[in-house]
């Protein structure tokens, strides 16, 4: 039986989409249907992080939803640049390493296919979070856009 899961987001401005995740079987590649409109080019890399969404004061701190879904220890420092490596040289949650990320896109449409990312089981990614961070977010100062995920 298929299963799927689907976040939602509505970001700053007139900016929304949302990212369906389907798998037909467990041990199946699950299929990601991408939408985003009104990014206006605020958009950068995009991601699961490990835990669902619950407080509404700085929702998407790493205090609250901690870092990138990654139950394999990937080096995400040796991963391959956005859109040039197979599914699993980077971390599971890191969709925008394993197919590009939404530097100047506007109105965005895609679909991937993903080997390696489960949706149910310990390594699955139901019930946590989606990030869509601004493209001027960094490591160090946690500033932009990653304050506007939501939950699956
Ligand atoms: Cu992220």
């Amino acid at each position: 039986m298929t299963r799927e899961v689907v976040y939602s987001w509505l970001g700053p401005g007139s900016s929304e989409g949302q990212v369906r995740f389907s798998q037909v079987s467990p041990q199946g590649p699950t299929i990601l249907n991408i939408s985003f409109t009104g990014l206006n080019a605020r958009a950068g890399g995009y991601h699961i992080h490990i835990l669902p969404i619950k407080s509404t004061q700085e929702p998407c701190s790493d205090t609250n939803i901690m870092g990138h879904f990654n139950p394999f220890s990937v080096n995400a420092a040796s991963s391959p640049a956005p859109g040039n490596g197979t599914v699993d040289q980077y971390e599971i949650g890191d969709i925008s390493g394993k197919f590009g990320d939404l530097t100047g896109q506007n109105n965005f449409q895609n679909q991937y296919m993903d080997g390696n990312m489960p949706l149910s089981g310990p390594n699955g990614i139901i019930g946590r979070s989606l990030v869509i961070h601004y493209a001027n977010d960094d490591a160090t100062n946690n500033a932009g856009w990653r304050r506007m995920g939501l939950d699956g």
